[in-house]
């Protein structure tokens, strides 16, 4: 461990043939920027991201690793990395010019945005720093998996000012899993220059109190030193030393992308500094050292591959764009488990179960039927078994392996979760123990998770459940009631669950274990052990497919859409207002609300022709809104009075008993709102 590693060893073991396999790669990676700037001032491309300066650190690194045994997180300026793991000239040129067949998108995402299934290389998103936690996620899979496999993650000095960077390494040091951090000092984040990022100038320096990781800091022009470093660092990893942090000192010979103009905030004297650092022509010295080149090979070496970039790049641009008809196809799975087909309700006929005992059956069925299936979250991995013991005695029966705690950190538990979701043989289920705390992993939900199967083109999916303990009457004050649902309803790509008693919760929990998407299961902690919320444990075998309302209660004059806390509520207002109206009214629980099973609501909209929805989540941009606007899109003419909808007021939700009510919705409200409608 070192500010650099001893050298020579590594690179001395390196062929001639493949110094000069590396010197093509390097030269390839820099035509290509070149390339790309003039097809974007020809309007072919839209945008550029390049790595001229960076492309001896990202090749030398590279050179170290096994592409498609070992896995890769590229960032945006990785093009010489990615051209050294294994991307053809094609497959860069098509995604810059988006087109049809790019390995990582099929140009659904920008360009340089690398992802290669064979290479293993897990298709990538543009938010600085979301990759960190993904990677060490795939290598606690890797390790758990008892595979040798290393993981490499990238990004610039800039990147590693986002909190999730600092919970990253502090998550792979603690469990010593096999990750390489290369991080590319280029002293400048867009134009923030490095003296404004960080302490000290250096993450090298910033993470040294990290026990269990080991660290190195070289000059990335330097194609011996980095390679000795990567050589190091890949060694400890796969010998279950740990991770690895390299921090290579690059130039970013261009601006910072094809938006930006480095002129605005560089003196021309750094700029010129900066190009006499260039690495290529130091890499060109360092072979023709060796012996491997002269200046004629040179000339004849750079002649070749810029026709060769200039070629394929004149054939790519022929290739076919995206079918446009294809826009929505790739956000779920083309065929979610179990297919949605019969409806059929079994009598379910085991003891009383309340619902926190389903879903800790739930659990503990599908750990015995998918080996690969794994569990974790905070309080998760002791004897607790959560603060709301829904996991209690999975460790006992499953072992840590499966079952164990994660640090106090949500983006941590859903960004490594992604990472073990795409190694494809594991279902992390992970709990966020309360849904007022979800917020640090939204970033990971909403631009990650829920995106990488669209934006990899179905190449990459994310089956993971995120259970969440959520809603309130339970005296929780501000941070322990929150109702989520509104929130991620609005994001295509995850399903949305929110049962209402035992014994959905246990057949939809099986069904979400099974699903190929991601899933939020929300679960109401104010049901947990309700003796309304309680059922006959339906048996081992029961699936309950998302998508499928259950008619509560029948009636003619007035339908309730519900969900969650409120179908009780909504079941006993319900029942008021027919004996002191005599009206006969509907009870609709959605029980899912991504899949919506809008037909169940519109066919009952139509027979009654009034409608309240009901919801614990607050009135504005509520989901309830969105029922609102389809059934006024689709059952306007059969409507005989406004629809009504009760839901939160537009508030925290305060912690005081009385003022607990008075903010959320209750039987009351429903009753007044129903009333109202007996009146039309
Ligand atoms: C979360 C997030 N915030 C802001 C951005 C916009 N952005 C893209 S790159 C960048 C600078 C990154 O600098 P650095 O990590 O040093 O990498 P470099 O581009 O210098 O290689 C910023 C601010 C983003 N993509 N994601
Ligand atoms: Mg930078």
């Amino acid at each position: 461990m070192g500010q650099a590693p001893a050298a020579g060893n590594g690179v001395l073991s390196l062929s001639r043939e493949r110094l000069l396999d590396v010197y093509r790669n390097v030269l390839t990676a820099r035509f290509i920027d070149a390339k790309i700037m003039t097809l974007l001032k020809q309007g072919k491309v839209f945008f550029h991201i390049g790595g001229s300066g960076h492309e001896i650190a990202q090749a030398a690194t590279a050179l170290a690793l096994r592409p498609g045994h070992d896995w890769a997180y590229p960032y945006y300026r990785d093009l010489a990395f990615a051209i050294q793991f294994g991307y053809s000239v094609e497959e860069v040129m098509l995604e810059a010019l988006h087109r049809k067949g790019g390995p990582s998108s099929n140009g659904y995402s920008m360009p340089f945005h690398y992802g290669h299934k064979r290479l293993r290389i897990v298709a990538q998103s543009s938010p600085t720093g979301t990759q960190f936690l993904q990677a060490v996620g795939t290598a606690m899979g890797a390790m758990k998996d008892g595979t040798d496999e290393v993981v490499y993650v990238s990004s610039g000095e800039g990147a590693t000012s986002e909190g999730e960077f600092h919970e990253a390494i502090n998550w792979a040091a603690r469990g010593r899993y096999p990750v390489i951090f290369l991080v590319q000092n280029n002293k400048y984040a867009i134009s923030v220059p490095v003296a404004d990022q960080l302490a000290g100038e250096s993450v090298y320096e910033i993470v040294k109190g990290y026990k269990g990781l080991s660290r190195f800091r070289v000059d990335g022009g330097d194609f011996p030193a980095v390679f000795e470093a990567a050589t190091e660092a890949v060694a400890l990893a796969r010998s279950g030393e740990g991770p690895t942090l390299i921090e290579a000192d690059t130039v970013r010979l261009l601006a910072h992308s094809s938006s930006d103009d480095q002129k605005k905030y560089r003196d021309p004297k750094e700029l010129e500094e900066d190009a006499r650092k260039d690495p290529i022509p130091r890499f060109e010295q360092f072979l023709v050292a060796k012996g491997c080149l002269d200046r004629d090979a040179i000339g004849r070496i750079r002649r070749e591959v810029q026709s060769l970039v200039n070629d394929v790049a004149e054939r790519c641009e022929l290739e076919p764009l995206p079918d446009e008809s294809e826009v929505t196809r790739y956000v779920y799975a083309p065929t979610p488990a179990p297919p949605p087909g019969d409806t059929l309700e079994p009598e379910h006929t085991g003891p009383k179960v309340v619902m926190v005992d389903a879903i800790n059956h739930a659990l503990a069925e599908e750990m015995e039927r998918n080996p690969g299936m794994l569990i974790y979250g905070e309080d998760v991995g002791g004897n607790k078994g959560g603060v709301f013991t829904a996991t209690r005695g999975l460790v006992t029966k499953f072992g840590k392996r499966r079952v164990f705690n994660s640090p106090l950190a949500e983006a941590s538990i859903v960004g490594t979760a992604f990472g073990l979701a795409v190694r494809g043989n594991h279902v992390p289920v992970v709990e966020i123990q309360f849904g007022d705390y979800i917020w640090p992993a939204f970033m990971q939900i909403r631009d990650e998770v829920a995106m990488l199967r669209y934006r990899s083109y179905n190449e990459w999916s994310c089956p993971m459940v995120i259970r969440v303990a959520v809603g309130g009457y339970i005296h929780g004050g501000l941070y322990h009631s929150q109702s989520i649902d509104g929130f991620f309803t609005h994001i295509p790509g995850v399903r949305v669950v929110f049962p209402s008693n035992a014994a959905d919760a246990k057949g939809l929990l099986k069904t979400a274990c099974r699903q190929g998407d991601p899933v939020i299961f929300c679960e109401h902690k104010g049901l947990y052990r309700q003796s309304f919320a309680a059922s006959a444990e339906p048996s081992e075998d029961y699936l309950l497919p998302f998508g499928i309302a259950k008619v509560k209660k029948a009636g003619d004059d007035i339908t309730v859409v519900t969900w969650g806390m409120l179908v009780q509520r909504s079941l006993e207002a319900a029942r008021k207002v027919e004996e002191a109206h005599g009206v006969s009214i509907e009870v609709i629980d959605l029980r899912t609300l991504n899949p919506l099973d809008g037909e169940t609501v519109l066919r009952s909209v139509r027979k009654t022709g009034k409608v309240l929805i009901a919801h614990e989540d607050t009135l504005t941009g509520g989901f309830g809104a969105e029922i609102a606007a389809i059934i006024a899109a689709e059952a306007f003419e059969h409507l005989d009075a406004p629809v009504q909808r009760v839901a939160a007021k537009d508030s925290p939700i305060p912690y005081g008993p009385g003022l607990e009510n008075a903010m959320l919705p209750q039987e009351s409200d429903l009753v007044a709102a129903l009333t109202r409608l007996t009146r039309y």
